[in-house]
Order: structure tokens, then sequence, then C-alpha cells
């Protein structure tokens, strides 16, 4: 009967791992979207792209400049990003070269072209250079 009960309780426990790890694994893909989806209509449009890259702007800024430089970028873009965002190629990433880049690749990852980007567009390698330009 011991045996049973600790079977059984192994079991269980087997099974709320092998459950948790899916929940975390499902939950992990559309974090992201969830974050920045503010109207919660399960996609991300334009205007939540770029009030989530106007977040992430302002946070890099840490010497509040209104500019990025590469040592506030650090880690943060990726270098091949920062030098398409910079188009005048002055050195630094102010919000309208950064939010440019962000439409450039918003539009690029809405694959189906109805204006926003789904969770499945956002898995996409084009979406996921959008998302490098959000988080
Ligand atoms: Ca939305
Ligand atoms: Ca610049
Ligand atoms: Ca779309």
């Amino acid at each position: 009967m011991m045996t049973m009960t600790r079977k059984l309780a192994a079991a269980v426990t087997m099974i709320g791992i092998a459950g948790l790890a899916g929940l975390s694994a499902a939950q992990a893909a559309s974090t992201d979207l969830k974050t920045w989806d503010t109207d919660h209509d399960g996609t991300i449009d334009l205007a939540e792209a770029k009030s989530a890259a106007e977040a992430k702007f302002t946070g890099l800024d840490s010497d509040h400049d209104g500019t990025i430089d590469r040592k506030e970028s650090h880690g943060a873009i990726s270098k091949r990003s920062f030098a398409k965002a910079d188009v005048d190629k002055d050195g630094t990433v102010d919000k309208s070269e950064y939010l440019n880049l962000v439409e450039a690749r918003f539009n690029a990852a809405d694959t189906d072209h109805d204006g926003t980007v789904s969770e499945s567009e956002l898995k996409t390698p084009a979406g996921k250079s959008l998302a490098s330009l959000l988080k």
C-alpha cells in the first residue's frame, strides 16, 4: 500500500513538473507580445511597438541627452541594429532614428500586411529583429 502511494506521489510530482515546464514554455513564447500588447487584442500594432521602443530608448539614454551612444547601447542594441538606425552616421542614435528603424522592422515583420504583428509573425526572423528593438 505504501509503495503504491509513493509511486502515485512520484507520478503526480512528475506530471506536475512536466505541466509546469509546459506552462512556462508557453508563457515564454507569448510574454513579449503580452507586454507590448497594451490594448490586449492579441497583436502588436505600430503604436504599441513604438511606445515599447520609446520606453526602451528612454531607459537606455542614461545621460538623458536625447541620444544613445554606443556605450549606452552596449549589450542592449546589436551593433548591426545600431549602425542601421544611425542613418546620419554621427555615432549616436536619436529617438527618431530609433523609431524609424522600429517602423521599418515592424513593416518587415508584418508579412500579411494587416497592420499588426501577430504572435506567429513575432516568431519569424523579421519578428525577432523587431523584438530585439523593443526589449
Ligand atoms: Ca494590440
Ligand atoms: Ca544619428
Ligand atoms: Ca500582421
